[in-house]
């Protein structure tokens, strides 16, 4: 075996997977305001960005060759319902907007859901202490609508309310928005590694957790039960969450699909191989590099991760 092993030439010509800055996908938080550039004490690197500031932000992404944002928005305001998320004047639909139309060639996805934008911090509205799912739907409906309507190519639900995707498919149609693609988070888990970004995004519930519409870590046959759903729905992609604890999961979804999968690096995954590196632990840049290849070579064709913008630098 060791003959093609022996020099890097024969190594890169039998290599079986690989990395590309057009598989990776930056996710950016937006808020409020304007020249706001405001580190984010749980994501060391990442910055909560006024809309100007995003723009530039995607436009380094884009010089390096990244695939496509993720767009995350804090609002000016919260409520019971929600109801700053559908806005047309908040930032997520002010970025898109903006990135849009100065970058038509980099692909805006959009997270759709409501934890950021109740009072509550609940994905959805609640009813009896509850998140009544149903009564959930039409407003994501409405969240995807203003997403779209400001340009996001495409929408990603990461509610898991149960029916969403194809609420949302149809409330796009009906508003002539055919074209917007749903990227559904159809095996989110209920997991500890959000941590670090419900501190960003101010979305940790003010009671309770998520484990009734999350799902359980130790469940991978009701992952896939839900992936079937979103598909049956009308989901255009699939995404698993989190991903390195999860690599399990997307391998047998591969088998189990033909659409295009993402896997999400996330917030708490960013931060242990921030927290090992800093600590000597191994090298920053080996460790990022070996992780997203793990999340590619488990099936994953794009990876959401706090890197994307500086590995695709590497890569290039
Ligand atoms: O990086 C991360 O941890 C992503 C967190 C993720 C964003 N879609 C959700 C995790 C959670 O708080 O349940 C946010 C839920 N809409």
């Amino acid at each position: 075996m060791r003959r093609l092993r022996r020099a890097e030439p024969l190594r890169r010509m039998v290599r079986e997977t690989h990395l590309r800055p057009e598989h990776l996908v930056q996710p950016l938080f937006v808020v409020p305001g304007e020249g706001v550039e405001q580190p984010i004490a749980s994501l060391p690197g990442v910055s909560h960005l006024s809309v100007d500031r995003a723009l530039e932000a995607a436009r380094r992404a884009q010089a390096a060759g990244v695939g496509a944002l993720l767009l995350f928005g804090l609002p000016s305001r919260k409520d019971e319902r929600g109801s700053s998320a559908w806005s047309d004047e908040e930032p997520v639909q002010r970025a898109t907007s903006a990135i849009a139309g100065a970058l038509p060639d980099l692909p805006v996805i959009t997270d759709v859901c409501l934890c950021q934008y109740t009072s509550h911090g609940a994905c959805g509205v609640l009813r009896d202490g509850a998140v009544d799912n149903d009564a959930t739907l039409e407003l994501l409906a409405r969240v995807a609508v203003s997403h779209a309507s400001a340009g996001a190519a495409l929408v990603a639900p990461s509610d898991m309310m149960d029916g969403r995707v194809g609420a949302i498919r149809a409330a796009l149609d009906a508003g002539d928005l055919q074209d917007t693609g749903i990227l559904a988070y159809a095996t989110k888990f209920a997991s500890v590694f959000y941590g670090p970004f419900r501190e960003a995004a101010d979305s940790t519930p003010a009671s309770g957790d998520r484990r009734g519409y999350q799902l359980d870590p130790a469940n991978p046959r009701e992952a896939l039960r839900e992936a079937l759903l979103d598909i049956d729905e009308g989901a255009d992609a699939l995404m698993v969450k989190p991903a390195l604890p999860y690599l399990d999961v997307l391998a047998r979804l591969r088998d189990e699909t033909l659409l295009p999968l993402a896997a999400y690096q996330v917030s708490g995954e960013y931060a242990m191989l921030e927290a090992g590196a800093a600590a000597g632990a191994f090298d920053r840049r080996a460790a990022v590099s070996e992780a997203l290849l793990a999340i590619r070579r488990a099936g994953a064709d794009l990876v959401i991760t706090y890197h994307a913008t500086e590995a695709a630098g590497w890569l290039r």
